[in-house]
């Protein structure tokens, strides 16, 4: 049986790939698990069937027979846990991969986040301008971090994971942002995975539900 994964009927993103069903997508091609894809409309994903599956009426979720899952970093974990190819097998070496799938979403995500919604939600306030101002300033402080980290090394630790999966997304989050510009190792990073033949697949799966919704 495939597992079914939930994503948006319409995506805000209009298939940039910034919704979160593509890390999961992108999980799945990369193990090489085939899946289908529930789409659901903002009403639907508020309604109580839906939040039998993710009690905050988010997008995406798993289901696979009777096993449910919600929250994208949980999703991937069990896939890479199920299949080779996203976690080393060498117990250290895979707790080090889950520690960066945490600081993508713990660490790194938040700020990055807070200036989506500053730009979003409240862009009309008058305080807005020096907000992001502040955030901004912290985003470039996790990148500064993050850089350092990477140095010159083409993954996070040792070969492309599932830490690095969830680390490059949330970090294309970033991609009209203009903050990316001053760290070429992490946009050279970025282009590594938007690279990889899996990520292609899953972008090119997601933009098709956005070009089907648009042509009708
Ligand atoms: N932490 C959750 C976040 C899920 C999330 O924010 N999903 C977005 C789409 S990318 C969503 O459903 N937004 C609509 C809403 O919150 O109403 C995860 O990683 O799965």
């Amino acid at each position: 049986m495939l597992p079914i994964i939930t994503a948006f009927q319409s995506s805000p993103d209009r298939g940039q790939g910034l919704a979160r069903d593509m890390r999961v997508r992108w999980a799945l091609e990369e193990v090489g698990r085939p899946y289908q894809v529930r789409l659901v409309s903002f009403a639907e994903m508020k309604a109580p069937p839906h939040r039998a599956l993710n009690p905050f009426g988010q997008i995406p979720t798993y289901q696979e027979g009777a096993l449910t899952l919600f929250e994208t970093g949980s999703i991937i974990l069990h896939i890479a846990k199920q299949h080779a190819g996203l976690l080393p097998d060498e117990p250290a070496a895979q707790a080090r991969a889950i520690s960066w799938m945490f600081a993508a979403v713990s660490t790194v995500e938040p700020p990055i986040l807070e200036r989506a919604s500053a730009k979003l939600l409240e862009a009309d306030q008058p305080w807005t301008p020096q907000r992001l101002l502040l955030i901004d300033d912290r985003i470039r402080a996790r990148l500064d971090e993050l850089a350092a980290h990477l140095g010159d090394a083409e993954w996070l630790d040792g070969g492309f994971s599932a830490g690095d999966l969830m680390m490059v997304h949330v970090l294309l989050r970033l991609g009209s942002s203009g903050i990316l510009g001053a760290y070429p190792t992490l946009c050279a990073y970025l282009a590594r995975a938007q690279d990889r033949p899996a990520y292609q697949r899953a972008f090119d799966a997601q933009l098709a539900v956005f070009t089907a919704a648009t042509s009708r």
